[in-house]
């Protein structure tokens, strides 16, 4: 499909699958031939975001940084997949007003809280359950549900692996010139 550099966000709670479906989708462009970069909420809080929580604020500031960045990337000609669990509306029309309505495409993970919890792959959710991790988002701490997204998959009722198929499927039709 024609190369018209955007930016894939996914939203969605933690253990949805939205960093696998990232990867994948990035190995899929590359494989033929596509330059694309995933920025990934948990990767990214280590370097760039290593500064920021999980108030409120501290989300907005990592998704604006987050978009700025993706914004940079997109000018130089990338696709980027961005993975955050972005879970307030207000903040990902922020996102998407700084990279730009037309290259922003947000993608919802829509695997359901249930469905991440019995995966919880860091134990994350157990924790949460317990109060060890204060404000966890679909636990303690609000998901608000995209009203038009792109695309939505759920993880729950298909594989990861069919999840970044649809994608790719979407991008190769919504970029066929
Ligand atoms: C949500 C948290 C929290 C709290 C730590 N709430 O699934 P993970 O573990 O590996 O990735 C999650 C990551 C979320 O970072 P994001 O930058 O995507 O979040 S946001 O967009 O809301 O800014 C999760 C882990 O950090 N994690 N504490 N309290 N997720």
């Amino acid at each position: 499909f024609g190369h018209a550099p955007a930016t894939v966000w996914l939203t969605g709670l933690s253990g949805a699958g939205k960093s696998t479906i990232a990867y994948e989708l990035d190995k899929m462009l590359h494989d033929e031939g596509r330059s694309s970069y995933v920025l990934d909420g948990d990767n990214l809080r280590h370097h760039l975001n290593r500064d920021l929580g999980f108030s409120p604020a501290d989300r907005k500031e990592n998704i604006r940084r987050t978009a700025e960045v993706a914004k940079m990337m997109n000018e130089a000609g990338l696709m980027v997949i961005a993975a955050f669990i972005s879970p307030f509306r207000e903040d990902r029309a922020m996102a998407a007003a700084i990279i730009g309505a037309s290259e922003f495409i947000e993608v919802y993970v829509s695997t359901p809280t249930e469905v991440c919890e019995a995966r919880d792959p860091k134990g994350l959710y157990a924790k949460a359950r317990a109060g060890e991790i204060p404000a966890f988002t679909g636990v303690s701490s609000p998901y608000e549900v995209p009203l038009m997204p792109a695309l939505v998959l759920d993880s729950g009722v298909m594989s990861l692996e069919d999840a970044s198929r649809a994608l790719y499927q979407h991008l190769a039709l919504r970029f066929r010139s």
